[in-house]
């Protein structure tokens, strides 16, 4: 079965996507998720200039030596735009494996552990009374889980706030990024107020989650944590700088909030303290930026091993085809938590049409073959390729903050 294609198509309905397409000599497409967002065109490059020419010819059944070679293959290795590159590639393989056997993917990972994946929506609002009526709109629609952002009052704006009608929040285009003021003690002196507010108004009987955006220190996010206590949070998410492993040690001894943190991490390797020293309740990789189906799965089965479950980042900047492989390993795996779902703006529909639909909180895989997913290039071709940034963040002295 040899790969006699390997195409890649960049595409903005609504927001960025970069797709892979690998072709057999059968004539079974597969498609992988490539978009790295706000440096999409470099994975692009890296697919078109370093990896297609090295598919060609090869056996696409092989998805593990192709894995292999592509990663241990290369002297520069690891890193997100690597990682993404293979991860399309891996995505694309199993989308053919399942094809050319007539099976969804998740029958290849053993078949179903559970019906449906259990997924958090993201509620938002200007103000607190906002947010919540937006909460309050995604339990109507039988949500179980809700991710809570509200502006920081003190602050012109937030990271992670819908600013219009529809399912999602955008980088803005142009070509630098926005530059934002950031406050930590406006923050942590408005959190409390906003999670209070939503289980005094919304009650408990729903998960509540929130996301950080890296942005504090490890004793800041102690005493975040702690003041979050009586609100039993589901999670706190990305609290401090992803890279530095050993800050949860510093977190953990003063919070028993759930930690939940990795939608930036590239490998197995990204988690490795964090999971054998239990210092995260969640780990976040998700399959098109940390290597595809194969390594993720290996992350959550590490993971497993430590009594840490799945909470995998889906924010709209992962692309129908990322959220259906994604779905595919959290039906599969025996310690899936989680799975963040933002939906896609329109005309994102026009392009992709998934097999997976929403019911009551959960999404649906159907049994369409493998990833299920499929991708119209002509109306791909009606939407080029935006530049688009997203924000940074400076404090009120104009330093650099951390995302
Ligand atoms: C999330 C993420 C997003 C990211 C975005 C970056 O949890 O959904 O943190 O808000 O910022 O996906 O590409
Ligand atoms: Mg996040």
């Amino acid at each position: 079965m040899k790969i006699v294609g390997a195409d890649v198509i960049v595409t903005c309905p609504g927001r960025n996507y970069v797709t892979l397409k690998i072709t057999t000599e059968d004539g079974v497409v597969g498609y992988g998720d490539a978009t790295l967002n706000g440096r999409e065109l470099s994975v692009d490059a890296y697919l078109r200039e370093h990896v297609c020419p090295l598919l060609i010819g090869r056996d696409a059944r092989r998805i593990n030596d192709i894995w292999q070679y592509l990663y241990r293959g290369a002297y520069w290795r690891g890193g997100p735009v690597t990682m993404t590159a293979i991860g399309a590639v891996d995505v694309a393989l199993w989308d053919i494996k399942g094809k050319a056997l007539g099976v969804p993917v998740y029958e290849l990972l053993g078949g179903q552990a559970r019906d449906g994946v259990t997924i958090y929506g993201h509620a938002s609002g200007a103000d607190i009374d906002e947010a919540l009526a937006d909460a309050a709109s995604f339990l109507e629609r039988g949500y179980r889980a809700v991710r809570l952002q509200a502006k920081i009052p003190a602050l012109d704006a937030t990271y992670g706030i819908r600013t219009g009608p529809g399912l999602t929040y955008e980088p803005a285009t142009g070509d630098r990024p926005v530059e934002e003021v950031w406050d930590t003690g406006a923050y942590l002196d408005f959190l409390p107020s906003l999670m209070a507010a939503a289980r005094e108004q919304l009650g408990y009987g729903f998960h509540l989650l929130h996301d950080c955006h890296h942005r504090l220190t490890p004793i800041e996010a102690g005493r975040l944590g702690e003041s979050l206590e009586p609100y039993r949070m589901f999670w706190i998410e990305d609290a401090t700088p992803a890279e530095d492993q050993a800050a949860f040690r510093l977190i953990r001894q003063h919070t028993v909030t759930p930690l939940a943190v990795g939608e930036i991490f590239s490998t197995i390797w990204d988690c490795q303290v964090l999971i054998g020293e239990r210092l995260v309740d969640y780990i976040r990789t998700s399959v098109p930026h940390a290597g595809g189906i194969s390594h993720v799965r290996r992350i959550f089965d590490h993971a497993d091993l430590y009594g840490v479950r799945t909470g995998s980042h889906g924010a709209g900047d992962i692309s129908p085809i990322g959220i259906a492989a994604a779905l595919h390993l959290d039906l599969s795996v025996p310690n899936f938590g989680i799975q963040e779902y933002m939906g896609h703006l329109d005309p994102a529909g026009e392009v992709f049409t998934t097999s997976y639909r929403y019911e009551d909180g959960l999404l649906l895989l159907g049994d369409e073959p493998g990833i299920g997913v499929q991708v119209d290039e002509a109306a791909a071709a009606r939407y080029p390729y935006i530049p688009r940034y997203l924000p940074v963040n400076r404090l009120r002295d104009g330093s650099m903050h951390d995302w």
